[in-house]
C-alpha cells in the first residue's frame, strides 16, 4: 500500500461518511426550507461533496477514477433521494392544508332558517281556496287606473262625495291614479265576459291617500268578488259570504249584515261575525262589542250593471269586498297592521 492509495481510500472513506451523514440529515429536515439548506451544505458548489472531490488532484491518474466513479454514485444516490424528499415533504404540506380545509363532519351542522310565506299571501291562497270551490275563478285587473274605472264606472262622477273616502295618489298623468280599491276590476271583468254570467273574485293591492295607523296603512290588500247571472238575489250574497266566514274562521259562525251605502251596490251592506277570539262576548280586539266587521257588500248597482255591458233588466249581481291583511289580523291576533310591511320577519313565526 503506498501513500496514493491511503489517500485514496481515506477520500473513499470520507465519501462514504458523507453518504451516511447526508442521508441522516435528509430525513430530518421536514421543510423545503430545510431541504434546500441540506442541499446547499452536501451536493452545492461550494458544498461537503464538492469540498471532498478537490482532493482528487492529490491522486494518480489511476487512482482518481474510482474515487470520481464513487463520489459521482453518490453524489446521484443524494440527489435520487432529494427528490423524494422533496415530494414527500410537498404531499405532506397538501394534506395538511386539505386537513386545515376539510369539513369536520363530526362538528354539529349550523341550522338553516328556511323562509316563510307572508301571513297576507298565505291569508290570500286560503281565500282563493274557499271560493275556488264555490265557483269563483281569479280575475287580476290594473293596479294603476283610470278616474273613469277607479270612480265613474263605479257611480262616482266628479265631484261626488263619497270619492273623498277613497281619496288617493295621482300620477304625473291627468287622470291616472293608484286605485284604492279593487272595484274597479269589476267593470274590467264584467267587459270581459259580458253577457256571459260572472263569478269572480279580484285580488290585489290597493293604495289611499290615508293617516296611517294599526289598522290602517296607505298601501294593503282587499280581494273583490263579483258574481253576474239571472235571479242572482242577496240571499245567494248572504250564503256565499256566511259559507266563506265559515271555512276561513271555523264552523258555527254567527253572520250580521247591517245596512251601509257604496255608490256602486244598492243595497249596500256590512258585514260583521261573531268575534273569533271571545265567541261574541266582548274583548279588547272586538272593542268589546262582540263582533268583528268582515267586508262591505251588496246587489251590484244597475248602473255599474250596465256600464259593465249587462242588461240590468235581465241580469243582476252581487260585490264585495274584504281586505285579507285585516282577516289575517283578526284570524292570528295581530293588533298593529304596520308590522306587515315592517320587514320584521318575527311577525312570520307567529302563525
Ligand atoms: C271598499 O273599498 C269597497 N270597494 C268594498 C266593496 C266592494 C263594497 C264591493 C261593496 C261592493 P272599504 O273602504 O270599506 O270598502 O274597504 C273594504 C275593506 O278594505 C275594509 O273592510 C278593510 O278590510 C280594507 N281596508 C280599507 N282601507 C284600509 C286601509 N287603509 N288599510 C288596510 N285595510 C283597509
Amino acid at each position: 500500500m503506498n501513500m496514493g492509495n491511503t489517500v485514496q481510500q481515506d477520500l473513499l472513506r470520507q465519501v462514504e461518511e458523507l453518504r451516511v451523514e447526508a442521508q441522516a440529515a435528509l430525513a430530518q429536515a421536514d421543510t423545503a426550507e430545510k431541504v434546500a439548506a441540506w442541499h446547499g451544505e452536501y451536493l452545492g458548489r461550494k458544498g461537503r461533496l464538492t469540498g471532498i472531490l478537490r482532493n482528487l488532484g492529490s491522486l494518480t491518474p489511476d487512482e482518481r477514477p474510482q474515487v470520481g466513479k464513487v463520489a459521482n454514485e453518490v453524489k446521484t444516490a443524494l440527489e435520487e433521494a432529494l427528490e423524494e424528499r422533496q415530494a414527500a415533504i410537498a404531499q405532506a404540506e397538501l394534506e395538511a392544508l386539505r386537513r386545515l380545509e376539510s369539513v369536520d363532519v363530526t362538528l354539529p351542522g349550523r341550522l338553516q332558517t328556511l323562509g316563510k310565506l307572508h301571513i297576507t299571501t298565505r291569508t290570500l291562497r286560503d281565500i282563493y281556496g274557499i271560493f275556488a270551490e264555490m265557483g269563483f275563478q281569479v280575475f287580476d285587473g290594473p293596479e294603476v287606473e283610470t278616474d273613469e274605472y277607479n270612480f265613474q264606472l263605479l257611480n262616482m262622477p266628479p265631484g261626488h262625495p263619497a270619492r273623498d273616502m277613497w281619496d288617493t295618489f295621482y300620477t304625473t298623468t291627468p287622470g291616472l291614479l293608484l286605485r284604492t280599491h279593487t272595484s274597479p276590476g269589476q267593470i274590467h271583468a264584467m267587459r270581459r265576459y259580458a253577457p256571459e254570467p260572472i263569478r269572480v273574485i279580484l285580488p290585489g293591492k290597493c293604495y289611499r291617500y290615508e293617516a296611517v295607523d294599526a289598522s290602517h296603512e296607505t298601501m294593503f290588500y282587499q280581494v273583490e268578488g263579483l258574481a253576474v247571472g239571472r235571479h242572482i238575489t242577496l240571499s245567494d250574497l248572504k250564503g256565499v259570504l256566511l259559507n266563506f266566514a265559515n271555512q276561513m274562521y271555523g264552523e258555527g259562525r254567527v253572520a250580521r249584515f247591517r245596512k251601509s251605502y257604496f255608490p256602486f251596490t244598492e243595497p249596500s251592506v256590512e258585514m260583521d261575525i261573531d268575534c273569533v277570539f271571545c265567541g261574541g262576548k266582548g274583548c279588547s280586539i272586538c272593542k268589546y262589542t262582540g263582533w268583528l266587521e268582515l267586508l262591505g257588500a251588496g246587489m251590484v248597482h244597475p248602473r255599474v250593471l250596465a256600464w259593465g255591458g249587462y242588461d240590468p233588466g235581465e241580469f243582476s249581481g252581487f260585490a264585495f269586498g274584504m281586505g285579507p291583511d285585516r282577516i289575517a289580523m283578526q284570524k292570528y291576533g295581530i293588533n298593529d297592521i304596520r308590522y306587515f310591511f315592517s320587514n320584521d320577519a318575527r311577525l312570520l313565526e307567529r302563525v
